[in-house]
This record gives C-alpha cells, structure tokens and sequence, in this order.
C-alpha cells in the first residue's frame, strides 16, 4: 500500500493548501480523541487526514459516483457540503484502494452524522470541528464538552450546525436532523 508520503502528495493534487492544513488538524485531533476515548489511533489518524478529500470534486465527479454506487437518487439535489461526505467515501475508495469500512463510514458521516456513529465516527465528527485551525464562536465551548463527553460534543456541534443553517435559510439534510433528534439527550 502507499506510504505516508505517497498518501500526502496525493491529497495535495485534490486539495488546497488550506484545506489540506485543515485535514493534518483533524488528524492530530482525531487521534488526540481516540488516545482519550480509548478508539482505534490509527483509523482515527487515517479516517481524520482523509474526511475532505473530496471536498473539491466537481459535481460531475459526484454524480458520477451517485449512478455508479446506486446510492439514493435524492442525493442529486444537494450540494457539495452534503456529497463530499456522503458521496466523497466512494472517491477515497476507489482512489486510493481504502478498503477499511469502519474507516469509510467516518468519512461518508463526518458532515451530517448518523442516528447511530461508533465511536470512530463520533471522534472524526467532532474532530473536524475542534481542530486546531477552526477559530468561530462556541468552538471553545465545543472544545471543552470534547474532554467532558463525545456524546455531548456530538449533540452541541450538531445543535449549533442546525442553528446555523437556520440562521441562513439553507435546507438540512434528514440525516443531520436524526443524529440531532438521536444525540440531543446529552445535553439536558
Ligand atoms: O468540510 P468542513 O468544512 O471541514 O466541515 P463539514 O464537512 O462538517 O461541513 C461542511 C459544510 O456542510 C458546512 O458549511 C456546514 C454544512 N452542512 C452540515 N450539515 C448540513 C450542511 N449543509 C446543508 N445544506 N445541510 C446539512 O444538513
Ligand atoms: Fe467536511
Ligand atoms: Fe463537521
Ligand atoms: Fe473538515
């Protein structure tokens, strides 16, 4: 299989240098999360250096792998902050050969969660918001809840997207509004 090196040369033909920052973040976070939680460190590591590898595939590219997978037809009405996770798992598998489900379904929910996440997708979703690079209100709350509780990271992160894009007049996804009706619990 590829080397680390390999691997990082690649990411950086699909990516921009800001985003792949922003992927090494979520690495070192995802793998802080899993020493603390007691996950897997290296699918942590590897699921966290890959969750937006396809963030900047075009929508060709998506639809593309939307026919070819049979995945739900409905996906071809959302965007790219929908697809690069639910669809993009398929592009890290097919380019680079990553076969590790566990590790797939990180990335396929690292956006808009899941009513059920294992402990590998809980540590990549809170990860990608906590890193080191994000700097936006309430990131240090969200850091704090990370040390206290995944569940509670997950239900606030997922809160605070649905205010969010309330607060802008863009459509959620049914699948964000089951992980925050399934997490929302731990935070009363
Ligand atoms: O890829 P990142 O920017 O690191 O972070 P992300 O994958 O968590 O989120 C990407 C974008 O997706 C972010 O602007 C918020 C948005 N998003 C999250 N959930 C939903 C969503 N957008 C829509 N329309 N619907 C959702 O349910
Ligand atoms: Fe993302
Ligand atoms: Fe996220
Ligand atoms: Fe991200």
């Amino acid at each position: 299989s590829m080397s680390r090196t390999e691997l990082l040369e690649k990411i950086q033909t699909q990516v921009k240098p800001s985003r792949f920052k922003h992927m090494l973040g979520v690495e070192k976070m995802a793998t802080e999360l899993a020493e603390r939680y007691m996950g897997n460190i290296y699918s942590a590591s590897l699921a966290g250096l890959l969750h937006d590898y396809a963030k900047e595939a075009s929508t060709k590219e998506f639809l593309r792998l939307i026919d070819k997978y049979q995945l739900d037809p409905d996906l071809k009405k959302w965007g790219n902050a929908v697809w690069h996770g639910k669809v993009g798992f398929l592009k890290v598998k097919e380019d680079l050969g990553l076969d590790n489900e566990e590790i797939l379904h990180a990335i396929e929910v690292h956006t808009v969660g899941a009513k059920e996440m294992s402990l590998l997708d809980k540590i990549v979703y809170v990860a990608d918001y906590i890193e080191e690079g994000r700097d936006f209100s309430g990131v240090d709350k969200a850091r704090q809840l990370a040390k206290k509780s995944l569940d509670i990271a997950v239900a606030y992160e997922t809160r605070e997207t649905i205010i969010y894009l309330a607060d802008h007049n863009l459509p959620i996804y049914p699948q964000t509004l089951e992980t925050y009706n399934s997490y929302i619990g731990a935070l009363t």
